[in-house]
This record gives C-alpha cells, sequence and structure tokens, in this order.
C-alpha cells in the first residue's frame, strides 16, 4: 500500500527546491542579513483581523519577489512585491502581508485548474548561519508557515528529514519515512491561526503562533533576537502552484527588546512627627535637660568643698 501525500504538500513539495534554484540563477544569495524591519512588542492582544487599525500603524517592509525560471511552463519573467510587517506579545507572535492581486483565487473542492492564491514565510530553525535558501539542509533545516487561500494555514519543515533515523523521526511525531523533501509537523505543532480578507483588489493576511518553541524542528521567537525570512507568493490566475511561483531573498526582521520592567520601589518607612507630637515632647526635653544641669553643678559644688583646705 502506497501512503498518498497530503494535497498541500504535493503541491508545494518541490516549492523552495526550485525556487532555490531560481534565486541561484536570478538572484545572488544574501549570506548576511541587516535588519529591515523591527517586530513591535505590544504590550496587549495582537488582532487577528487585518482590518484592525493596528497594522496601520506599523511600519511595513517592502519585498521584491521575483519569477522562478526552472519550472515549464515559464511565466514571463515579472515581479511582485509584499508588504510585511511583525508584532508580538508576551506570548504570541503575528505576521501581517499584504499585496495587490487582481483576482480572488481560492481552494475548490475536487478543482483540478483552479488554484489558489498562497503565501509562504520561511524561517530558519535555529539561530546563526542562515540554511541553504532551497529548503535548508539536514544539518540546518527551516520551518516554514504556508497560507492558501481561503483558510488553509500549516506548519511545515524542510531540510531535516533524509538526515534522521526512522526512530528519530517518530520521535518527532513524522512518518517513519520522509515521503517529500518539505513536511508537515505534527498536529500538536499545526498551531497557526490565520485571517485573510480580499477587498480592492488586495490580499490582506493575518498569521498568528505563539512564540515559543515546542519542537526541535519549530521556530522559536527571542526577544531581542534577530529573523531571517524568505517570502513565496503564488498567483492562483497565473497558474501558478508548486514550483511556479515568486520569491525573495533572505529578509532581516529585528524582534524588538520589551521595554524594561520598572524597579520595584523599595519603600522607606521614615517616622514622621506630627506638630502636635513636637509640642507634647518639649517639656519632657526641657526637664531632662534642667534636671541634668542640676545634677553637675551639685557635684560640682561638692568637689569644691571637699578640696577646701581647712583653716588653721
Ligand atoms: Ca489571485
Amino acid at each position: 500500500m502506497v501512503d498518498r501525500a497530503p494535497p498541500a504538500l504535493v503541491i508545494i513539495v518541490s516549492v523552495f527546491v526550485v525556487a532555490g534554484l531560481a534565486t541561484l540563477l536570478d538572484t545572488p544569495l544574501v549570506t548576511a542579513q541587516t535588519p529591515e524591519l523591527v517586530v513591535r512588542y505590544v504590550n496587549g492582544s495582537l488582532p487577528l483581523d487585518p482590518r484592525a487599525d493596528f497594522w496601520e500603524g506599523l511600519d511595513k517592509m517592502e519585498a521584491t519577489l521575483g519569477s522562478q525560471s526552472i519550472v515549464y511552463p515559464l511565466t514571463p519573467q515579472s515581479t511582485a512585491t509584499l508588504r510585511i510587517t511583525a508584532a508580538y506579545n508576551l506570548s504570541h507572535i503575528a505576521f501581517y502581508v499584504e499585496w495587490e492581486d487582481p483576482s480572488m483565487d481560492v481552494e475548490v473542492p475536487g478543482g483540478t485548474d483552479v488554484f489558489a492564491d498562497a503565501v509562504a514565510i520561511q524561517l530558519p530553525v535555529s539561530e546563526g548561519s542562515l540554511p541553504y535558501i532551497c529548503m535548508g539542509t539536514v544539518s540546518d533545516p527551516v520551518y516554514i508557515v504556508y497560507w492558501k487561500a481561503p483558510e488553509t494555514v500549516e506548519a511545515l519543515v524542510a531540510g531535516s528529514g533524509y538526515g534522521l533515523s526512522p526512530e528519530e523521526r517518530e520521535a518527532l511525531g513524522l512518518s517513519k519515512t520522509p515521503k517529500s523533501p518539505i513536511e508537515k509537523l505534527p498536529e500538536s505543532e499545526q498551531d497557526w491561526v490565520a485571517s485573510a480578507i480580499y477587498e480592492g483588489g488586495m490580499w490582506r493576511l493575518v498569521m498568528v503562533r505563539e512564540t515559543g518553541s515546542t519542537h526541535p524542528l519549530e521556530t522559536g521567537i527571542r526577544p531581542g533576537g534577530e529573523l531571517s525570512i524568505v517570502l513565496a507568493r503564488w498567483e492562483g490566475s497565473q497558474y501558478e502552484r508548486g514550483g511556479l511561483k515568486k520569491i525573495s531573498g533572505w529578509l532581516g526582521l529585528k524582534v524588538e527588546e520589551p521595554p524594561v520592567a520598572p524597579e520595584a520601589v523599595t519603600e522607606t518607612v521614615t517616622e514622621t512627627v506630627t506638630v502636635e507630637e513636637v509640642v507634647e515632647r518639649v517639656p519632657y526635653s526641657v526637664v531632662f535637660v534642667a534636671g541634668l544641669a542640676l545634677i553637675v553643678a551639685a557635684a560640682t559644688i561638692y568637689v569644691m568643698l571637699r578640696r577646701r583646705p581647712s583653716s588653721a
């Protein structure tokens, strides 16, 4: 019996392979990233609604994506522009992506000649050197979040599958043997929530996930750290699917440090004395000083009398 790969995986099996080759041919690989977008820290909730004013208020990075030139039929060389921003709070991170699109193309159950608009964001699994842009490598895999209109969103991993033993793969929640260079992470890691709208010839998409990493092949988000991403986009009306798509180079993001919590104020307890108390205390002070003076004077007179020589 031969297991069939999920349709979504079939569609994107060669996406980043082809994309990587295309990038190699068309665009020089970037080996170091200068952060171009700050992932803002938010002390509050992150709106899932792409129409929320919140997203209007954030700076966006404009990314230019180029056509791949490997998979036939080749499409005319062209570019696409995506605008992206991101924000995070104590528990979640959200990516917002918007782009002009002349047609709303969505997945149709059973449709064979209808292709959906889609977007993917690829991140290194671990910090450090950038993985190979084409789906990473066994030693340096990549994590991918893939959205397809209208509401499919999946967490995928690529690059590591063929470097693991069947036992290691099972321990990670993967099938014993890899069926595709790009694999869907286990259900426990399918924690992305997405919301997209198509209005006025434009897609606006928000994808949200917890910041922490709960799986060795899942990218964690570290406050103050840096992120590198690759954007991919499929235009359904242009029959783009699988390797037929547009892709960016590596793009740099800086995760803003959360503001330092104010230091706890150490309360200094000081004795306060009221005017009334001062007035009440004065008599006791006067009595004490006067008494002391009398004692000293008496002692002095006594000593002087004792020392006076007696008259003959
Ligand atoms: Ca479209």
